[in-house]
């Protein structure tokens, strides 16, 4: 960070923007600065991810694109990054973990540059909604494209760049067996989740706010018994970890598949929703085992800022 920080003080790239690329942004060092852009992308990068987001305008905003291109030539000829050729990204998506969170997670773990940019549902969310492809997030725009949305192929690009799709196609379809494993178990579970906000999808429409909550609850805590739908998933997912005995669930190192299973663990695991036990996964002990290993990762405790997993 403070090589990043002296290297752009020495480009004389006004200190503002030398706090935004430093702290908001996941460059932090020279090379990520010199591999987060390509020459296609990197003027209108600049333009409206670094400088726009510093307030600046006019001819300051310009002269600071014009000293940033400079750094970030030097950058990637010192580096030898000029050739790695990362889309510039920008990722949106709500404060909390959702399904989001596994796209975050796999560019962290790949050290994939991207804008995360990330919106409080309760302040920014209303006027932002209408303005979205389809109302929802997450979206992604990339090398300045407009917004796209949905998250499965979000999740597939970052884990592409991220170098976690098994190359192998036995071990391509191990991946994704458990991608579609978890989302079965979301499927079960997305009911007991919107009943009060979402009755009408239910057939629960006019039904008084304390009865849909009493129906979520049970409902949740159906699906959290030892025969229900959740131990059920979470018994097989444990089953594949067993089977293949390395730790992962595919191959020897994390792939797609931790990165989608991990926000799901840590959801349930968080414990805020009534009807779900927050030990719940723990007698899966294989699952268990893959959980406190990939929060151990460096890239991964850095994510999370040093904050142990739920
Ligand atoms: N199929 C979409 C679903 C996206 C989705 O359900 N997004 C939720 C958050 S996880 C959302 O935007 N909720 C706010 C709303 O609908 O107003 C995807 O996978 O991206």
């Amino acid at each position: 960070m403070a090589e990043l920080q002296a290297f752009l003080q020495e480009a004389k790239v006004d200190p503002k923007v030398i706090g935004h690329i430093t702290k908001a942004l996941p460059h932090k060092s020279v090379a990520d600065f010199a591999k987060g852009w390509t020459s296609a992308n990197f003027e209108q990068g600049m333009q409206n991810d670094i400088v726009a987001k510093t307030g600046l305008s006019g001819m300051e905003a310009k002269l600071q694109v014009s000293r940033l291109r400079a750094a970030w030539k030097a950058a990637s000829s010192k580096t030898g990054s000029g050739g790695k050729e990362f889309p510039s990204i920008k990722f949106t998506y709500f404060t909390v973990e959702g399904g989001g969170e596994c796209i975050r997670l796999a560019f962290a773990l790949g050290g994939v540059p991207y804008i995360d940019d990330r919106i409080d549902m309760a302040t920014q969310w209303k006027d932002m909604k209408p303005t979205t492809p389809f109302g929802q997030l997450p979206v992604m725009t990339v090398d300045g494209s407009k917004q796209i949305a949905q998250s499965q192929g979000m999740l597939r690009l970052a884990c592409k760049l991220a170098g976690l799709i098994p190359e192998d196609p036995v071990e391509f379809l191990k991946a994704e067996e458990v991608v579609g494993l978890s989302w079965d178990m979301v499927d079960a579970i997305t009911p007991s989740m919107q009943l009060d906000r979402r009755p009408y999808l239910y057939g629960c429409e006019g039904l008084p706010l304390e009865q849909l909550t009493k129906k979520a609850v049970e409902m949740r805590e159906k699906l959290s018994a030892p025969d229900g739908e959740i131990n059920r998933f979470l018994g097989y997912l444990d089953g594949l970890l067993a089977k293949n005995g390395t730790g992962w669930f595919v191959g020897n190192k994390p792939s797609l598949a931790e990165c989608e299973m991990i926000p799901r663990l840590r959801s349930l695991r968080k414990g805020n929703r009534d009807g779900f036990p927050k030990t719940i996964v723990d007698k899966h002990k294989n699952l268990m085992k893959m959980y406190w290993a990939f929060h151990e990762l460096p890239a991964i405790k850095a994510h999370y800022k040093g904050v142990p997993p739920y």
